[in-house]
């Protein structure tokens, strides 16, 4: 079976992140977003995989190159992205039967391989208020029915992004535009329900990572299964303490404290005495100097926290520099849920602990405050001794 990763998308509600960085190719422990979803498929069995690029595609074809875990790999470009039901007709020239379709932006549990089982199916989740999902009626294991975004919501089982389509299904891409102006695979579903049998393989655990603080949550849960790995260099008054991994090329300075689950990956360097709290991702070659604590963060490839600063649930990008004594606030005095700005809308992230989100080459000044939920552009800059209470 062929298996279709939908990685075209422009990422914009994971913007600064996704300026120069396809969201399929943001970090989620040791691998990129899309390739938990491509290896699901590989894992699975699967003859190839058709990935649908289009937003900074060069990052994803490099990535992934001719086969990925010795499966062929194939690229067909999505020249606008009008809609999931578009993307996969971009892929349907190489598509010669029954297949699979990915979201390459989502988490699934192993469950999903009961997705490549014999037969049509979608893949679907329990969610406690399913009316922002697409919602599945199901009779037994058979989905009947499928609706957007119900006010009124038939059952709690959300569509999860992932499917089974027969070879029938090629001739129904062809769908109109929605409401909202996309060509989108709920209506090619919707046929493929009328038509035939379709099994709906629930998942314990699945997350779609369209925002920074889903970014955090992603690492998190992948973070949390690996396994202790200790191939660098650690120094003797270093302390490890439980599911760390410290990959060759990585360097722990002496006094320095690393509790898992956390990454650290080859060429960063952590200490001396720096402190490195639970799930944290330090992608290749970042810096965290001394007296600096980490805690539940992402810090991609290149970034230097050197000095006296306290990073806690934040995602920093790339080439990031925190002047000596930077400090990110993580919780409101209230105690609210921290909020942030998306695509212009301020949105609850339903965290009582957010930090900030920082864009590639954000430097701050000596001193900077940064407050709960702020988010710095790309290439953003603070004065030394600032205190930063809205987005730059
Ligand atoms: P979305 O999450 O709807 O879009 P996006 O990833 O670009 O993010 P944003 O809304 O923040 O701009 O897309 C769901 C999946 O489908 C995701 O894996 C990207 C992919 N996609 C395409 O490949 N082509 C498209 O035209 C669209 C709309 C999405």
């Amino acid at each position: 079976m062929q298996a279709v990763l939908l990685a075209a998308g422009q990422g914009t509600r994971m913007r600064p992140l996704t300026d120069a960085l396809p969201k399929p190719m943001v970090p989620v422990a040791d691998r990129p977003l899309v390739a938990h979803a491509a290896d699901a498929a590989v894992d699975a069995g699967v003859s190839e995989l058709i990935v649908v690029v289009g937003y900074e595609r060069d990052a994803i074809t490099s990535y992934f190159g001719e086969s990925y875990r010795g499966v062929p790999v194939t690229f067909v470009t999505q020249s606008e992205q009008r809609g999931t039901a578009d993307a996969v007709r971009a892929a349907a020239p190489e598509l010669d039967g029954e297949f699979v379709v990915l979201n390459g932006d989502n988490l699934y549990d192993e469950g999903i391989e009961g997705l490549f089982g014999d037969g049509p199916a979608i893949a679907a989740i329990e969610v406690e208020d399913p009316t922002s999902y697409g919602v599945l009626s199901t009779a037994g294991e058979t989905v009947t029915d499928i609706v957007e975004k119900p006010a009124d919501p038939p059952s709690k089982l959300a569509n999860a992004g992932a499917y089974q389509f027969p070879a029938a299904a090629i001739e129904y891409l062809d769908v109109p535009k929605s409401e909202r102006g996309e060509y989108e695979l709920t209506d090619v579903l919707a046929r493929v329900i009328d038509e035939f049998d379709v099994r709906a393989v629930e998942l314990d655990r699945w997350l779609d990572v369209g925002r920074p603080w889903e970014l955090l949550e992603a690492n998190e849960w992948r973070l949390g299964e690996l396994d202790r790995r200790i191939d660098g260099s650690v120094a003797d008054s270093a302390t490890i303490r439980g599911p760390v991994v410290v990959e060759e090329g990585a360097t722990v300075e002496p006094g320095t404290v690393v509790e898992g689950p956390a990454l650290i990956r080859s060429g960063a360097t952590v200490g001396p005495n720096a402190y490195v709290r639970g799930r944290t991702l330090l992608a290749e070659n970042t810096k965290v100097g001394q007296s600096v604590e980490i805690k539940n963060s992402v810090i991609m490839a290149d970034s230097s926290v050197p000095h006296l600063s306290y990073v806690g649930d934040s995602v920093l990008g790339r080439d990031v520099n925190f002047g000596a004594g930077t400090n990110v606030a993580n919780l409101r005095h209230d105690d609210a849920d921290v909020r942030v700005t998306v695509k212009g809308d301020r949105v609850s992230t339903g965290r009582r602990k957010f930090g900030v989100v920082a864009g590639d080459r954000v430097k701050t000044g000596i001193n900077t405050s940064l407050n709960p939920g702020v988010v710095l552009s790309t290439g953003a800059r603070t004065k030394p001794g600032e205190s930063v209470f809205e987005d730059r």
